[in-house]
């Protein structure tokens, strides 16, 4: 492995001995949006105070934290907290490591949900127990690398981003410290806000679409280095591992693509519950790669698949792409009790990497929309 990619700690917190061809441009563009950026106080201060303050406490997904799907008043300024945590996971039932990088803790990190022209106000938080540097793009934001020019904290450093949410839908949020993207957010550090319309979901005639249920499904690849002999290799941090790892991305082969951290997150015990007749909306981001969701035995009713409310929802869909860097929203009404498989419908991908979850719907079979008319049976 090439000295350059050798890092210290000290060289990583600089974040230039990793820094790539791409560097430059990020660092230029960051200068220009974010390190002289020239606020203008009379045009925010003042209608910032006036505006009601609502701490949100964020949750470990597929959970969402509660909220109100219609705005209730005016916009308010959403304040939400996280703290980055360098940690290692254990990403399948072989006992396969990844040195994490999270929001949180969690991969994907929190879901996030304001609606359309509040505030997001977070507090982001790097412990000094940390080793390297990080910061936040939110692709619901808009200049200063989507906030991500003017939250990077080192170990020890906590920063306050506030911005408009101007669009609505679900979007990617994610790690993007210059020179090291991609290898912080294939190492788990993304996750998803959803700015809901102030009048809440609306299907293509207009009319409401109100949830019972939200679930959020990160997905994430994985690129784990192998030895010689084909075994998954084990590092002491994530710094001894990013020569290997870095090289394990550029094949743009991933070893593991899982859903929420790990194979099997989101089957058997941890399987996301529904009742016959309950109105799910599936958020389901992929900050790095393609994917195309599918309900194995059930469909999208209505879905957002690039996510943005501002466009009316696809109807009845069978499979639904979501671009990498996007997140998508699909709503569906159980109809039939059962075990449903959620994936990712390269099949391969679902059943041999691990891009599956299943849905548990308890409720009344209906024997009109399907029945074994003749159960297998020989001869
Ligand atoms: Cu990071």
């Amino acid at each position: 492995m090439s000295e350059q990619f050798r890092l210290t700690r000290r060289s990583m917190l600089a974040g230039a001995a990793v820094a790539g061809a791409l560097a430059p441009v990020v660092t230029s563009v960051a200068h220009a949006e974010g390190g002289d950026i020239k606020t203008n106080p009379a045009a925010t201060a003042a209608n910032i105070a006036t505006l009601k303050r609502v701490k949100v406490d964020l949750v470990r997904p597929p959970f969402v934290h509660a909220h109100t799907q219609k705005a209730e008043g005016a916009p308010k300024v959403i304040e939400f907290k996280t703290t980055i945590q360098e940690k290692k996971i254990i990403v399948d039932d072989k006992g396969t490591e990844v040195h994490a990088m999270t929001f949180d803790g969690s991969v994907p990190g929190p879901m996030m949900v304001v609606h359309q022209d509040d505030y997001v106000e977070l507090t982001l938080v790097n412990p000094d127990t940390n080793e390297l540097q990080h910061n936040i793009d939110f692709h619901s934001a808009t200049g200063a690398l989507g906030g991500g020019a003017l939250t990077v904290v080192n170990p020890g450093e906590t920063a306050v981003l506030r911005f408009k949410a101007t669009k609505a839908g679900v979007f990617v949020y994610h790690c993007a410290p210059a020179g090291m993207v991609p290898w912080h957010v294939t190492s788990g550090m993304n996750g998803a806000i959803m700015v809901l319309p102030r009048d809440g979901l609306k299907d293509h005639k207009g009319h409401d679409l109100v949830y019972d249920k939200v679930y959020y499904v990160g997905e994430q690849d994985f690129y784990v280095p192998k030895d010689e002999n084909g075994q998954f290799k084990k590092y002491e941090s994530a710094g001894e591992a990013y020569p290997d790892v870095l090289e394990a991305m550029k094949t743009l082969t991933p070893t593991h693509v899982v859903f929420n951290g790990a194979v099997g997150a989101l089957t058997g015990d941890n399987a996301l519950q529904a009742k016959v007749g309950d109105r799910v909306l599936i958020l389901h981001s992929q900050a790095n790669r393609d994917t195309r969701p599918h309900l194995i035995g059930g469909h999208g009713d209505y879905v957002w698949a690039t996510g943005k409310f501002a466009n009316p929802p696809e109807l009845d869909q069978e499979t639904w792409f979501i671009p990498g860097g996007a997140a998508g929203a699909a709503y569906y009404t159980f109809q039939q009790p059962g075990i449903y498989a959620y994936v990712n419908h390269n099949l391969i991908e679902a059943f041999e990497l691990g891009a599956a979850g299943h849905f548990k719907v308890t409720g009344d079979w209906n024997d009109d929309l399907m029945t074994a008319v003749v159960s297998p049976t020989s001869g």
